[in-house]
């Protein structure tokens, strides 16, 4: 007879755990945690069908019940934002897929503490080819007052004040990984139960790897500094901590969550056609910055730390550099000397 190896922790047993050494901790904050993990289940098992579209119907056709066929990104975006809106633990949120951010409006959302903002489905562009995609998600504590309706202020904080942060893949497994000021923990997702089970415990991200990510088709749009680190990159030998290895899957989830798990850097720098870059800093950078630093990694925009930027529009761009911290430091000496 085989037996489990250790007791195994479901996300819901592990975030209620948590609350013991807060005996004042009201449990919104679990609450909310745990309302993103349902969403992402629902999401899950849409993203899982995806190449049956064909067969199904296409996005925006209607399906054979005569109902409209959601894209899979509006999905995800109504399963994340309803969840919420129907729990105890979310004031407002504000989603890369919406123009303007949301105040919840019914008594009990407006008394909550907390407004979520979230990318509901990142690297969606690779849905049509079987690679992974995810979800990343960002929480505050509302700066207005309880019982008032949420106000842009509430969501445009610098990323340091960010109480909890969040991402899920949907790829060969699908996970679920957050992190608070406590720790970082991961939890993949066990088909057979319909539970996230704790499977990456207190995550730490190694001060080296030997991963670099980054989109080499815009080298000759990078800055001096930039294409100088790159260059370093490929000139690693065993010598020197080497050879590097170059992997870019193009979902920003699955390159940052094995960049984390592995060590490395991954890099979304600006362009001299887009000097932002692409990566939104309330939806996707600062999320990955809080996850990253909490493991013991680095984030900054090439000048300064992401989670100190004071955001002035909610769907505002950064470049992104964000990694172990021995490779972040070495990028920002190359970049220093331009
Ligand atoms: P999206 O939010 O529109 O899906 O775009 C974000 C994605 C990231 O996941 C990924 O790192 C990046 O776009 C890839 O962009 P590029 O193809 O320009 O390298
Ligand atoms: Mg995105």
């Amino acid at each position: 007879m085989s037996i489990v190896s250790r007791k195994v922790l479901t996300l819901d047993e592990f975030t209620i755990q948590q609350l013991r050494d807060f005996p004042h901790a009201t449990g919104e904050l679990s609450g909310l945690l745990r309302d993103m993990g349902l969403a992402a289940k629902r999401v899950n098992v849409e993203v899982n069908k995806a190449g049956l579209v064909d067969i199904l119907g296409d996005a925006g056709a209607v399906n054979v019940q005569g109902e409209d066929v959601k894209k899979l990104d509006v999905f995800a975006n109504n399963q994340f934002t309803g969840v919420l809106q129907h729990g105890i633990s979310c004031a407002g949120i504000a989603s890369e897929e919406l123009d303007d951010f949301v105040a919840f409006d019914d008594a009990v959302s407006k008394n909550s503490k907390y407004v979520c903002l979230y990318d509901p489905l990142d690297g969606s562009g690779n849905i049509d080819v079987n690679v992974s995609i995810g979800t990343i998600f960002s929480v505050y504590r509302r700066v207005t007052p309880q019982g008032t309706p949420v106000t842009k202020e509430d969501f445009l904080q610098p990323g340091r004040m960010q109480v909890a942060a969040g991402y899920m893949v949907y790829g060969s497994s699908t996970m679920l990984v957050y992190a608070t000021r406590r720790g970082v923990n991961g939890f993949t997702l066990d088909p057979s139960i319909g539970e996230f089970c704790l499977s990456h415990p207190d995550i730490k991200c190694p001060e080296w790897g030997k991963i670099y990510s980054v989109n080499h088709g815009n080298f000759f749009q990078y800055s001096k500094g930039v294409q100088q680190y790159i260059d370093a990159c490929q000139r690693r030998t065993k010598d020197n901590g080497g050879p590097y290895t170059q992997r870019y899957i193009g979902s920003m989830v699955a390159d940052v969550h094995r960049n984390l798990i592995k060590g490395g850097i991954f890099m979304y720098p600006g362009t001299t056609d887009k000097p932002k870059g692409k990566l939104r800093l309330l939806y996707e950078s600062n999320p990955f910055a809080f996850i990253l630093e909490v493991a013991g990694g680095r984030a900054t925009n090439g000048k300064e730390r992401i989670l100190d930027i004071v955001p002035t529009e909610l769907h505002q761009r950064t470049p992104l550099f964000i990694g172990s911290k021995g490779m972040m430091d070495e990028l920002d000496a190359c970049m220093a000397q331009y």
